[in-house]
């Protein structure tokens, strides 16, 4: 069976989960669940990043340990997945004892390749950003004056200290290669192009240690030295897979690593250079997804407009969250959350198109056919047309799907949906039913129904609960999706002559 590996980023502990975390790991989530479907074996991986300065500084202002902290918040998000329906099958700590032996041990492997050296770094850092800046880089972006970071724009530090350095220079040539003879390797094309940039522009050496604060992993044989969080977060990738143990390699090198456009950088310059150091293979793919403004405000904790999950699930079904954050916003571009266009979504194309199809065409079986599916009599243009939707709507939303163009895949399922409203008035039930034409109303009625069908196995990944609603209708019965398969559960056809669906119950009431 081929493999297919996708991983989120490992989420901070700092702070709490927010919309952003909750974005990733949804988009994961679907893809994950879409190529178990295709028939992959899959390894979907989350987790939280634990270590470092900005999380040893948010225990202190709370008077707890670094590692007390850690403690509470990845409860959070461990109570929070299953909520979302997050179906990942390992969930990555970097403060277990697993994870330090694969960056102690990646760090080992740099060494030996010559790829580490000792200096002093006298130059600038950003906590929030767990980045180093040099003086350069802020009086390039204009950011020297009031010592801020480029990227967040919060106050720079001055640091000044012994420090281990990674020979990222040496890699500038060999990655612009690898960049340019895979061009999937970056996604979306801007951001490809940004980082092309930004490599072109010339690799520094970079910092891998610290000795001012502890909070981390030592470095083997110099234990007064901390290893720069992003080499040991970036480790996650493989140490969750058994790293060094060449199991990991069962998996490796990731289908796809997803991520938001912050963080880049580390994914797509630091990470691939670490591994062509370690004789490691690249991952296949990095995608980095915009970011969410809500109600047209920048997400900030001081505006106290950072929406929280756990709040949202209060009052949102999950499903509509997940198709929400995935149909509102082309993946790879910038958007703003809204509750209108929250409603705005789920009442025309949810309540109005899905809810509809389904709750009519299930009605009419039950007024006209006791509920009962019948082939009925050949078919026509219009059967074939409706079909050939359905068939067409399988192979596209695959293939967006390994673009991991998530809005595109669900606009052309609603396409299939508009076509299958289209196919009711088209063929009017009422009037065949009327004129006692029973074989054409029960061949339409079966089209219908199994157009269902497989419209809610290809929205299944995104709308785990409201999919299973919709087949457990359909089926009149428990169904369980998850171990489901394209290829044997999504061929024209499967609903058997004879078979008895449901009555319709509302599952996409309208929203006011
Ligand atoms: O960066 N819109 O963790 P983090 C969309 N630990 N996505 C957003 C967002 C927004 N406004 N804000 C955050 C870290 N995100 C590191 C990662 S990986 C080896 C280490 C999402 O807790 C987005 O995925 O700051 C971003 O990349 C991630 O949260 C950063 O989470």
């Amino acid at each position: 069976m081929p493999t297919y590996y996708v991983t989120t980023p490992i989420y901070y502990v700092n702070d709490e989960p927010h919309l952003g975390h909750m974005y990733t790991t949804v988009a994961a989530d679907v893809l994950a669940r879409h190529m178990r479907m295709a028939g992959y074996d899959v390894f979907f991986l989350t987790g939280v990043d634990e270590h470092g300065q900005k999380v040893q500084q948010a225990a202190e202002a709370k008077g707890i340990k670094p590692i007390e902290l850690a403690d509470q918040v990845v409860k959070r998000y461990q109570t929070l997945w299953p909520r979302l329906s997050i179906s990942n099958d390992d969930f990555i700590r970097t403060s277990s004892e697993r994870h330090r032996q694969a960056v102690q041990n990646i760090w080992k492997r740099l060494d030996r390749a010559g790829a580490i050296y000792k200096g002093m770094y006298e130059d600038w850092y950003c906590v929030p950003c767990e980045t180093y800046w040099t003086e350069t880089q802020l009086k390039d972006a204009d950011c020297w004056q009031q010592k801020i970071c480029p990227d967040c724009r919060r106050s720079v530090e001055r640091v000044q200290e012994e420090s281990y350095f990674f020979r990222l220079s040496r890699y500038q040539e060999p990655l612009l290669e690898h960049i340019h003879s895979h061009p999937e390797f970056i996604a979306p094309e801007s951001r490809r192009n940004e980082v092309i940039r930004f490599v072109e522009a010339g690799l520094n050496d970079l910092s891998i240690s610290r000795t001012t604060f502890s909070w981390g992993i030592p470095v083997p044989g110099d234990e007064q030295h901390v290893i720069y969080v992003w080499i040991d977060a970036l480790t996650n990738y493989i140490s969750a897979l058994g790293y060094p143990d060449e199991r990991y390699l069962h998996y490796w090198p990731a289908d796809v690593h997803l991520i938001g456009k912050d963080i880049l950088r580390f994914h797509a310059v630091y990470w691939p250079c670490m591994l062509m150091a370690a004789g490691i293979p690249l991952p296949k793919r990095i995608f980095a997804h915009g970011w969410w403004t809500v109600e047209g405000e920048k997400m900030s904790k001081s505006k106290g407009n950072a929406l929280r999950p756990a709040d949202l699930l209060d009052h949102y079904d999950a499903d509509l969250l997940r198709y929400f954050l995935l149909r509102e916003v082309p993946f790879g571009q910038d958007g703003d959350f809204s509750f209108d266009a929250l409603k705005q979504r789920y009442n025309t194309e949810l309540a109005n198109d899905v809810g509809n199809l389904l709750n009519r065409s299930l009605a009419m079986l039950h007024k006209y056919c006791d509920g009962i599916l019948h082939f009925g009599q050949a078919e026509e243009a219009l059967d074939r047309a409706l079909i050939a939707d359905i068939e067409g709507m399988q192979r596209d939303v695959d293939e967006y799907m390994y673009a991991q163009a998530f809005h595109l895949a669900l606009e052309r399922i609603n396409a299939a949906v508009r076509h299958g409203n289209r196919y009711v008035e088209e063929n009017a039930p009422w009037v065949l039913a009327k004129l006692g034409q029973t074989g054409r109303l029960r061949t339409v009625l079966y089209h219908l129904v199994e157009a269902l069908r497989l419209i809610a196995l290809q929205l299944w990944p995104f709308m785990p609960g409201k999919a299973e609603a919709m087949l457990t209708q359909i089926h009149n019965g428990p169904v369980r999706p998850a171990a489901w398969h394209v290829a044997r559960e999504g061929g024209w056809g499967g609903l058997r002559e004879g078979h008895q669906c449901a009555k319709p119950s509302p599952i996409f009431p309208r929203m006011d």
